[in-house]
Parts: structure tokens; sequence; C-alpha cells
């Protein structure tokens, strides 16, 4: 039926049956239907549909409803990499060994601040020794606004909070570089009978446990989970300079204002935010994270003009 129906542009009701996708596999989806049954449709390769997405499946067609949010981010090789979609935390995953990255960490927590969802620090592999120190670390990026989860995939340290607080927050989405333990986060948090279906479609890629595409998975003690390959880097897209401060709540909460309204808290004179790094209220780490980042945005803005 769907075969003969005749393109147009006119308003016509949405039509089939409404479900979520839970995997993407290149040239087709597996979208899973309200009543927990999953069916595989086939899509265009530049389909633009992410796990997360809402969808009408009508036989072969499958039609996207809009995004209530939305994660992206900028690939190594300076792509847009839309990661998921209708998320309600990123939760970005760090290992006291491969050791994290804080830049990685601090980029992927803006990324979700300018997404409008939460961001989560889960510093995994706590049942290693930590020799850098990776632990105090992440600790000390622990803000009102920033929950840091110490666990262990393989202990089960902290899990049961990971697993509380993506009941209590909906949709969570699993970044990270490969090897942290992305995945180990999600098995140790499925009932025994998922597990192995997500170890197998785990095994599908290289043979080892690499993750080659995202999936989504509904926990039993509440709320859902994303689990994605491993990135080598977490690019900020679409934050220009002028609002990246926002995205830093430590320099919101200087309570003296800056002599300008605009103020990047460079070099400007009358600096409320310097002054507060200067006598210790401010930590030294969120000031160097914004200027890494400040001066990300503003070569992405010069490229972005000389472009146009
Ligand atoms: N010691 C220790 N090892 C862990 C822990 N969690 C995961 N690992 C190990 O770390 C390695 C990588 O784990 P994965 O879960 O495949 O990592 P991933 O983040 O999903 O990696 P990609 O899929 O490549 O992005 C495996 O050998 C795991 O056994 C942990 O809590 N402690
Ligand atoms: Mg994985
Ligand atoms: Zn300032």
């Amino acid at each position: 039926m769907a075969k003969h129906r005749r393109p147009t542009t006119m308003q016509r009701a949405p039509q089939g049956r409404p479900g979520t996708v839970v995997e993407h596999l290149g040239v087709a989806v597996e979208v899973e239907t309200e009543g927990g049954e999953r069916r595989r449709v086939r899509v265009a390769r530049n389909s633009g549909l992410v796990v997360g997405d809402v969808v009408l499946v009508d036989g072969e067609r499958v039609e996207a409803s809009a995004r209530r949010t939305e994660l992206r981010r900028r690939t190594a090789g300076g792509a847009v990499h839309v990661v998921a979609a209708n998320l309600d935390a990123l939760c970005v995953v760090a290992a006291v060994d491969p050791p994290a990255k804080a830049g990685l960490v601090d980029r992927a927590v803006v990324a979700a601040r300018a997404a409008g969802i939460r961001p989560v620090v889960v510093v995994n592999k706590s049942d290693l020794p930590d020799p850098e120190g990776v632990i105090p670390s992440m600790r000390a990026r622990g803000e009102d606004s920033l929950v840091v989860l110490v666990v262990s995939a393989h202990s089960g340290e902290g899990v049961d909070r990971l697993a509380a607080l993506i009941a209590e927050v909906g949709r969570a989405v699993l970044v990270g570089p490969s090897g942290v333990g992305k995945s180990s986060l999600l098995n140790r948090l499925l009932p025994e009978a998922a597990r192995s279906t997500s170890e197998l479609s785990a095994a599908r890629g290289a043979g080892v446990h690499t993750t080659t595409t995202s999936t989504l998975w509904r926990l039993p003690a509440g709320g859902e989970l994303v689990d994605t390959p491993g990135v080598r880097e977490y690019g900020l897209v679409d934050v220009p300079p002028e609002d990246l401060a926002a995205y830093f709540p430590a320099f919101a909460a200087v309570p003296e204002p800056c002599r300008f309204r605009d103020c990047r808290h460079e070099d400007e004179p009358g600096c409320a935010v310097r002054a507060a790094l200067a006598d210790g209220r401010l930590p030294e780490h969120r000031y160097l994270a914004y200027r890494t980042l400040l001066d990300e945005a503003k070569l992405l803005e010069r490229k972005a003009s000389s472009r146009s």
C-alpha cells in the first residue's frame, strides 16, 4: 500500500506504528515498537536517523519525529556526528587505566550542557591502582550540577548509584574513549538474558569486544542506556566563544560581576572570574579547561567566517 502512495507536499496525518530506534546498522535501523517488539527496517545510508529517535514505521517507510534533545560532537576528522537523540543525561566514562584525558571529559561535559542534557562523570576501574591520580582529579571536577561517580564494572562498586541515577533521569548515554569499560558497565547493569545478546553484538565487530554501533537498552531498575563506540576526540559543535562561559557554573558562582558585561575572562580589566582565580576561590583546572575550549571555539569561528 505504501508503495502506491503518491508523494505529496500537502499536510497529511502521520501514519504507522510509533517506535524508537534502538540500533543503527548503516543501511538499516532496528526499531522497538511500543509493545516491545523489534523490527529491522531498511533505510538510506544518509537517513540521518540515530539511536533514540522516535519514529513512525509504516511498512518499509520510517518517518522521524522532532527531537527533544540532540547530542552532537565533532570527530577527530572535523565532521559533525549526532551521537544520539532524546537523551536526558550524558555519562562521560573515564578510566583509571587507560588514564582519563581530562580535556575529553571537560569537552563532553560542556557538550551536554550546551545540548540541554545533564552531564555525569563516571570514573571506571576503581578496582585498579591509580598511580596517575585520575580519581582525585575527576572528583575535584564535581560541583552542584556535576555528579562524579567512581565505579568498577568488575567489582560492582558504585554501579548501584549509576543505576539509580539512570532510573531517575530517564535516558542516558555512555560516551568516552575505547577501552574505558562502557560496554562492561552496560553489561553489569543488564539482566543475564539481555547480557548475552549485548556481548554477541559486541563480538560481531572486530573479534575483540570493541563496540561498533550504538545500541539502546532498557534497564531493569528503570531508565534506558545507550552504549556507543569509543571516541578519540570530543570536539564541540556550535558553541560560540561568547556562550562558552555559561557552561562553566563555577564562574556563575563568583558573586561579583565583571566590569564588562561581555567579558570573556581572558585579560580584560576588572574581570571578577580572574580575581576569583587569583585568590583561590575558583579552581585552576576549571579556568584552564575554559581557556582551552575558548581557544578552540575561537578557531572554529574563524574557520567558519573564512569559509563564508
Ligand atoms: N580492571 C577492570 N577492568 C575493566 C573494568 N571495566 C572494564 N574493564 C576491562 O576493560 C576492557 C575494555 O572494556 P570495554 O567494556 O570493552 O570498553 P569500552 O569502553 O566498551 O570500549 P569500546 O567499545 O572499544 O569503546 C576490557 O578488557 C574489560 O574487561 C573494571 O571495572 N575494572
Ligand atoms: Mg564498548
Ligand atoms: Zn570576566
